[in-house]
């Protein structure tokens, strides 16, 4: 699989690293080292951190089954035979979690059948591999099978930097980059600047790697990595195991990092070997030197990477953020003052552990051991608990090793190898609209109504240990480091600090592997779309522009806030119709808040003037009348996802400008891609003199240039108007892209 990758990319490394050092006068960091090795070409290609378009060639693409739908769907519009590069298709969020793993998945199978076979059908005549529901989560399955050293892989989905744990370069992006890799284009990305973390000592007692990222997502923020990769090093990134690093890189994400990576080393070596990659593990142990920074990066890292942060894990102590974001953070120890005065309801209502990010065999066996510690004093889980396996692999292992037993005599629920919960795919048995109640989960994300569809939740984040001893207690308000339990025979103890094993002792159990190889040539088989489906739409080209100006826009809404794209097109329940433009994009701003209206989702038809309406009937009024509108936005706007959806559905329902305060990675990019002008206010505080009925102009667009400011024009209500500036990073290509419509529209 990625030997044959691995051994050709090791071979022309030394070369081009030579160029690199002699291009830049100095050594290379392991990120550096990376992107160099993959640039399409090395000798025209600009290097400037923060400034330059990198244009890459990624060894491999890997897709989940909910954004694979549309990424399928824009690379058969490129009308290629084959993918380009090897690619995998994995089938892990849209599988509802209710009745346990079994049922669930019968369940799922039954009725996404539409969707699976089109997919299914859709890899194998385009040569890409296929991994069936219950198969596991697409990063999981990653980093047992794809993941290797010094690679470069993109992945539709925002947590694909998890593969940083084997010491790859992991990208999440939207469904029309992989669409374009596959059609055998180059994938471009702004050049990154580099966080340098500098780990130092060794974690103990209940800190665990989560920790190490929780901490981090509280020192730099959800927009601190925004166009920035986290490189780790130092003595303390070698005792953290390649899961654990896994973790950390996989919820750099939430810091909007483009990714996160760790050097090669031996935790590495020995997770390659007991996954069935020795022969990998050997080749990378032989071009070690190939896989970490040069020496002298490691030496001075201030000259290296445009910031440094050092953290010692001997001092961490375990952390918990939330709710509604993951940069709020504390030390556990902090959080039940931190409650009582901010009026967190401390009454925890679930606990959920494992998902992509927490669910290796080092989190399991941990929270078994708090598990088991419950079960001795005679307790069980005070809260509904769940727990989602990660993949075929780790389900079955958990069960050989008797901690599937240890969990549900606990009271606690075993969930299919999905993303289940983690996505809103979560029938919450005792969860009310409107009512504000308590969750805690080992998960990444815990935006408003994620997990359970109720905005008003309070999600909380933690690592697994620590959310199992949540369960045991069902108190927010409990820290297991100091504080005691009661047991049921009414006596206090304290739970010992977790202890488990990194790697199985015994080595993975297998189940069905739920892998199917994609056909020799593909040619003469077709790909299964029934004309009338409720969940799958060809695509239609979007329109040209038409050369002119936007004048005097309607404003559809100005968001406030956070606004992730979670707000812009909710999951949960839309998730069903991920392959059909038309019907998800009811879902418009559904969970967004609106500047000019008081309940989420809503706004006002400026034209009529009637209120009340949900974002996507206005918009569909409007394009109905053939107008176009604008959509303004707060900080770090698309924050979270990679769902291109979220650029789909307001292009498709005529947004063409999109104005914000500042934007995450992946969706300025996904808007981009589909031919909305995505602007930035030169001075923030334009955001301000917005106002509902204002009427906005975006002109002087016939000589649109990279670096160029753009002009807008905010018409009043009582014919004043007033002219701001807005800044792009628009590119020469982006700019073909915007005239054709389309990032596709121009591929033809
Ligand atoms: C997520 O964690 O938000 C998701 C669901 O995995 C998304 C992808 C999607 O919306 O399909 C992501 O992270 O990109
Ligand atoms: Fe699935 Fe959650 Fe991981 Fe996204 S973060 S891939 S929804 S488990």
């Amino acid at each position: 699989m990625s030997l044959e990758l691995a051994r050709k990319l090791y071979a022309k490394m030394p070369d081009v690293f030579a160029k690199a050092r002699k291009k830049f006068g100095r050594g290379l960091t392991l990120a550096e080292k990376v992107l160099v090795s993959h640039a399409d070409n090395f000798e025209t290609q600009t290097w400037e951190r923060g400034k330059a378009m990198l244009a890459l060639r990624p060894d491999r693409v890997a897709m989940q089954d909910a954004t694979a739908q549309m990424a399928m769907l824009q690379f058969m519009q490129a009308g290629k035979k084959k993918a380009a590069v090897p690619s995998t298709i994995h089938c892990d969020h849209l599988i509802r979690a209710e009745m346990g793993s079994e049922k669930d998945l019968l369940r799922a199978m039954d009725e996404n059948k539409e969707v699976y076979n089109f997919l299914a059908s859709a890899a194998k005549k385009y040569g890409i591999g296929f991994w069936k529901p219950g198969a596991g989560i697409i990063h999981q399955v990653v980093l047992e099978n794809y993941a290797f050293p010094g690679g470069l892989i993109i992945g539709t989905d925002s947590h694909t930097p998890n593969g940083g744990g084997l010491g790859m370069l992991a990208i999440g992006v939207g469904g029309a980059d992989a669409g374009e890799v596959m059609a055998g284009l180059p994938w471009e990305v702004l050049h990154p600047k580099l966080i340098g973390v500098r780990l130092t000592g060794k974690l103990s007692g209940w800190a665990s790697p989560k920790d190490v990222i929780l901490y981090l997502c509280g020192l730099l923020t959800v927009k601190g990595g925004t166009n920035k990769i986290v490189e780790y090093f130092g003595p303390g990134a070698e005792t953290i195991s390649a899961t654990g690093k896994g973790t950390i890189c996989n919820m750099g994400a939430e810091l909007g990092a483009t990714t996160s990576v760790f050097p090669f080393d031996q935790k590495m070596v020995a997770y390659m070997n007991i996954t069935d990659r020795a022969d990998l593990a050997n080749l990378a142990q032989s071009h070690k030197e190939l896989l970490v920074a040069d020496p002298e990066v490691y030496q001075s890292p201030e000259k290296y990477y445009d910031e440094i942060v050092e953290v010692n894990l001997s001092t961490l102590e375990p952390h918990v953020v939330g709710p509604h974001t993951p940069d709020l953070a504390r030390p556990i120890s902090k959080l039940a003052a931190e409650a009582k005065e901010k009026g967190y309801p401390v009454e925890l209502k679930a606990a959920l552990i494992g998902s992509c990010t927490n669910s290796s065999y080092e989190d399991i066996s941990r929270s078994a051991h708090i598990a088991r510690q419950g079960l001795k004093a005679g307790m069980k889980a005070k809260t509904s608990f769940l727990v989602s396996p990660g993949s075929e692999r780790i389900y079955h292992t958990m069960k050989r090793d008797g901690f599937l037993d240890t969990f549900e005599k606990l009271g606690g629920t075993v969930l299919s190898n999905s993303c289940g919960p983690c996505i809103g795919q979560w029938k919450r048995a005792d969860g009310v609209k409107g009512k504000a109640d308590s969750i805690v989960s080992s998960f990444n994300r815990n935006f408003p109504g994620r997990n359970d569809g109720i905005n008003e939740t309070l999600s909380f984040l933690a690592s697994p240990e620590v959310v199992t001893a949540y369960a045991l207690s069902g108190d927010l308000g409990f820290d297991p480091v100091n504080q005691k339990l009661k047991g049921a025979d009414g006596k206090e103890f304290k739970l010992e600090p977790p202890v488990g094993e990194e790697l199985p002792a015994k080595g993975f159990a297998k189940g069905e592997e739920g892998f199917v190889a994609p056909a020799e040539n593909g040619d003469a088989l077709t790909v299964d779309i029934p004309p009338t489906s409720e969940r799958l739409q060809l695509l239609q080209p979007f329109p040209r522009w038409d050369g002119k100006d936007f004048e005097k826009l309607p404003l559809l809404i100005k968001t406030k806030g956070k606004t992730t794209t979670d707000h812009i097109s909710p999951a949960g329940p839309w998730l069903k119709f991920r392959g059909h433009l038309d019907k998800i994009s009811d879902n418009m701003f559904l969970g967004a808040n609106n500047a000019f209206a008081s309940e989420p989702g809503k706004g006002t038809d400026v034209l009529t003037g009637e209120s009340g309406l949900t974002i996507a009937q206005i918009a569909r009024r409007y394009k109905a009348k053939g107008i176009g509108s604008i959509v303004v936005g707060d900080e770090n706007y698309g924050e979270g996802s990679s769902r291109e959806h979220a650029a789909m559905s307001p292009r498709f329902l005529n947004v063409r400008v999109v104005i914000t305060k500042s934007f995450a990675r992946i969706h300025e990019t996904n808007l981009k891609k589909q031919g909305i002008l995505a602007l930035t206010f030169a001075d923030p505080k334009d955001y301000e003199k917005i106002e509902q009925q204002d009427r906005i102009s975006v002109t002087g667009l016939q000589s649109l240039a990279p670096g160029k400011p753009v002009q807008v024009t905010i018409h009043k209500t009582d014919g004043k108007a007033l002219t701001i500036q807005a800044n792009h990073s628009i590119t020469e290509q982006q700019i073909a892209w915007f005239k054709a419509g389309s990032a596709l529209n121009a591929l033809n």
